[in-house]
């Protein structure tokens, strides 16, 4: 039996404001879509020319709920995001440049040239770096939401999952440990239909994914992941609701994975009318028109954005070009700390 509460599709101008969004966060929600779609494009072409080690990662559909959660962070929250949200880097300022340079393994970029591809985060924006094993950034994340609770911070942490590997062990024991404490985290689970090749049937039994959030005594709410403004408004909610002590709550988005597991997959074992279907739900196309249906979002401030942002990213991607990989002889720095840089008592 379902248990989520399945949330509203996003609201009028009206709503909209009274969330506290005005016209000028609107477009920059819209700039923030385009630059981090941009960054993406750009990446596979890097991949192409043979500049990105390893494989490549995108979140090609994920965009606008990437971007609007981190939209609706306050400033001194936390979020561990994942492979799929280069909308909540570029939401909460990484710039583009860094990005690139993280891609091509360069000494510029967050992981300074230790780890490649979307293994990186800006601590000093409150992001935390993801290891690739899933999810295992989700207990750190309630980790974060207790040491807020013990410390008395009025800060929430926000975590990232895949629908697939909510399966695992870590993602049980860190929801039981928020729902029994009531700490201040909201989960994200970008349910994108398949965990590489596994589809959702064979992921969970119920409903919704969200449904398993009545089990750990908190609120599960699903939602059009392509519904850049519905997420906004849940994410709000939750995340201030976590602030205000209300404990935490599972947003479940759900969306398509319009690419492969990553550039190596051809997806070719998704329908093909499933991606045909999700394409008519682009979720910047749809933002796009709710700009010039609500606040007359014009031709010209479209043009506009469109050739800031392809300025913003070439110059980003010739400055990453330029930044150099890491010296191997400093293959170990930032790999222990020293006990003196550790601030924690017995290390003093
Ligand atoms: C513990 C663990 N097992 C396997 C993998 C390899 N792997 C990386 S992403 C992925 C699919 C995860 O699916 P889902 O959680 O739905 O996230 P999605 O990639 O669809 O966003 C797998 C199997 C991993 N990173 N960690
Ligand atoms: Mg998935």
């Amino acid at each position: 039996m379902a248990t989520a509460r399945v949330a509203e599709p996003g609201g009028s101008l009206q709503d909209v404001q009274e969330w506290g969004l005005d016209r000028e966060d609107l477009l920059g929600i819209y700039r923030n879509l385009i630059v981090t779609r941009g960054i993406e494009d750009r990446g596979h072409i890097l991949f192409k020319q043979g500049k990105i080690p390893g494989s490549f990662y995108t979140g090609r559909g994920n965009e606008g709920s990437s971007v609007a959660v981190a939209t609706a962070m306050g400033p001194d929250d936390v979020g561990t995001p994942l492979h799929r949200n280069m909308g909540v880097h570029v939401a909460r300022g990484v710039d583009p440049f860094r990005i690139f340079a993280n891609y091509m393994g360069r000494i510029d970029g967050p992981a300074r040239g230790r780890d490649g591809n979307v293994h990186m985060a800006d601590d000093r924006l409150g992001l935390i770096a993801m290891v690739s094993h899933l999810p295992a950034m989700l207990p750190v994340a309630v980790g974060c939401a207790l040491a807020f609770r013990i410390r008395e911070e009025r800060r929430v942490a926000v975590t990232w999952f895949g629908e697939g590997s909510a399966a695992r062990g870590d993602t049980h024991e860190g929801m039981n440990l928020a729902g029994v404490r009531q700490l201040p985290v909201v989960f994200i689970c970008d349910n994108n239909q398949w965990a590489y090749s596994t589809p959702t049937h064979l992921e969970y039994a119920t409903q919704h994914l969200a449904d398993r959030a009545a089990g750990y005594g908190f609120e599960g709410v699903v939602i059009d992941g392509t519904d850049t403004l519905a997420v906004y408004r849940e994410a709000k909610r939750a995340i201030e609701k976590a602030r205000d002590g209300g404990g935490p709550t599972l947003i479940e988005c759900i969306t398509l994975r319009m690419e492969g597991h990553a550039v190596h997959d051809d997806a070719s074992y998704v329908p093909k009318e499933l991606f045909e279907l999700w394409a008519e739900k682009d979720p910047i196309d749809g933002f796009r028109t709710w700009l010039r249906t609500n606040v007359g979002f014009t031709d010209d401030e479209e043009a506009a954005i469109a050739s800031t942002v392809k300025r913003l990213l070439n110059d980003a991607l010739a400055r990453a070009e330029e930044s150099p990989h890491p010296d191997p002889a400093t293959l170990l720095h930032g790999v222990y700390a020293e006990p003196d840089e550790l601030e924690t008592p017995h290390h003093r």
